[in-house]
């Protein structure tokens, strides 16, 4: 806390080259320039325990209602060996890092049993689920230790990959760092129907990118000095360095989503071929889009497929973040693929501006600890917003821009998917005009987004570097 007071109380007074020097230095995640990251900073090359991806498991529905699932999630402490004769102390869900992948389907009723296992108190929070507060798992919903929370919904959304993650507050961005996050697909008869890859773990495959930093001993460094959020020298993929994945000559879907606590990762593969992206934050595109990279801010999601069927069996193709290998695709032999890329995936209605009744302004601000929303740092106790349950408001987001404050930041409500209207009143690339749930705002943009608050309740809004929101980049909006 004093050394970003102290930074900026220097960075005041000092003129020119200084500030420039700070800021270049608290701002590794300008999404324009990629970071450049070694994935073996600190690990030699011998250490690294060249596994295969590991796949997470589908979490099993204990009620034999197919309308009605029942789920059993338990935050607990684990140990992984990520780097050879080291054990790293770890957190995740049922296991030791990370989660099982919770699968539903639209229309479903979803009873989810959270045994909190931890030492300390936790919550659950469903990122890009639309539902109503009480659900939420927000800051205000706390699962004490070896307490039991049992959140009940209706799905009533469409397919979309989405996630879940702790968020109590003080410990979001440690808790989320040691382990605990998890996927969240929600199926509907379109994703169903659609001839795109969707064998679980066969030719669907998810893909959860962190970053992290260790020190000799194995051990999680999470360097509390880093001002603007908690980035490492180090990309797990599922929590694996640098895995590989054998596959066949065949379409290949991964979902891919941003679970680090500060860092954008710029997606792309070695040899610079195209991909497809089929689906944003919140569900499928209309179209799938050919694209060399995807950049993701943390929290955002993309579906993408590769097309192996290309490449001679023996290859190897590199996932990259920027110049960093992340993951190693072996081309294995033929497969029977009757998989296609459909002209068209679906038919997204789109929120007209005509309809919305009120426009509101963020102004994310500030950087380190000093960070704020419209000049107000988040208060359980104040409620900032209050909107009427079905209403579509305009809401304008705009990252400060300054000599001292030079930052992008990925911004997400709770209990929405949203669309975007406008970059700097540019339209959104095609790749954005899909439901997001969270939106990067670049240093000195003006986002505007159109939301519908379908769901009554209190819901959080935030940067989604977990360390601006636990210094108070956040706020509360009471649908009522
Ligand atoms: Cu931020």
């Amino acid at each position: 806390m004093s050394k970003s007071k102290n930074i900026s109380t220097i960075c005041a007074v000092v003129a020119g080259i200084a500030a420039v020097g700070i800021i270049l230095f608290i701002n590794p995640i300008n999404k324009g320039t990629g970071m450049n990251m070694s994935n073996t900073n600190n690990i030699s090359k011998d250490a690294i325990i060249n596994s295969s991806l590991p796949i997470p498991a589908l979490l099993e529905d204990k009620n034999p209602d197919p309308k009605v699932d029942d789920f059993t999630l338990e935050p607990q402490q684990g140990e992984v060996s990520f780097i050879k004769g080291t054990e790293t102390k770890t957190t995740g869900y049922n296991g030791n890092f990370l989660g099982p992948v919770i699968r539903v389907n639209k229309g479903d009723e979803v009873n989810i049993h959270v045994n909190n296992k931890l030492s300390e108190p936790t919550t659950v929070h469903w990122h890009g689920l639309e539902l109503n507060g009480e659900n939420d798992g927000g800051p205000d919903q706390a699962i004490q230790a070896g307490a039991t929370w049992n959140p009940s919904f209706v799905i009533n959304q469409q397919a979309a990959t989405l996630w879940y993650h702790p968020h109590f507050s003080g410990t979001t961005a440690t808790q989320v760092y040691s382990g605990l996050a998890g996927l969240f697909y929600v199926d509907d008869e379109i994703s169903k129907n659609l001839n795109i890859p969707k064998e679980y773990g066969v030719n669907d495959i998810p893909l959860v990118i962190q970053d992290r930093s260790f020190n000799k001993d194995g051990s999680f460094k999470y360097d509390t000095n880093m001002m603007d959020g908690a980035t490492g020298d180090t990309i797990l993929v599922n929590g694996a360095i640098k895995p590989y994945l054998d596959v066949k000559r065949v379409k290949m879907r991964f979902r891919i989503v941003n679970g680090a606590n500060a860092s954008n990762f710029n997606l792309k593969l070695d040899n610079g071929s195209a991909f497809y992206q089929i689906a944003s934050d919140g569900g499928f595109l209309e179209s799938p889009i050919s694209q060399k990279s995807i950049l993701l801010a943390p929290g955002e999601r993309a579906e993408i497929i590769i097309d192996f069927s290309k490449y001679d069996k023996g290859t190897k193709v590199s996932l990259m973040s920027d110049k960093t290998e992340i993951l190693n695709f072996n081309v294995k032999e033929d497969g029977n693929d009757t998989t296609e890329i459909p002209g068209v995936l679906t038919k997204i209605n789109k929120i007209e501006k005509s309809q919305a009744t009120k426009v509101r302004n963020f102004d994310l601000q500030g950087m380190g600890n000093m960070v704020s929303i419209n000049g107000q740092k988040f208060d359980m106790n104040r409620i900032d917003e209050t909107v009427k349950q079905g209403d579509i408001e305009i809401w304008n987001i705009t990252s400060e821009n300054s000599m001292m404050h030079n930052m992008g930041h990925p911004f997400h409500i709770h209990g929405v998917q949203f669309q975007i209207l406008s970059r700097d009143g540019k339209e959104p690339a095609t790749e954005e005009k899909g439901w997001k749930d969270t939106v990067y705002i670049e240093p000195n943009e003006k986002v505007s987004i159109i939301v519908r608050f379908n769901n009554k309740g209190t819901f959080m809004y935030h940067c989604h570097i977990l360390e601006h929101e636990e210094a108070g980049m956040m706020g509360q909006i009471k649908v009522e």
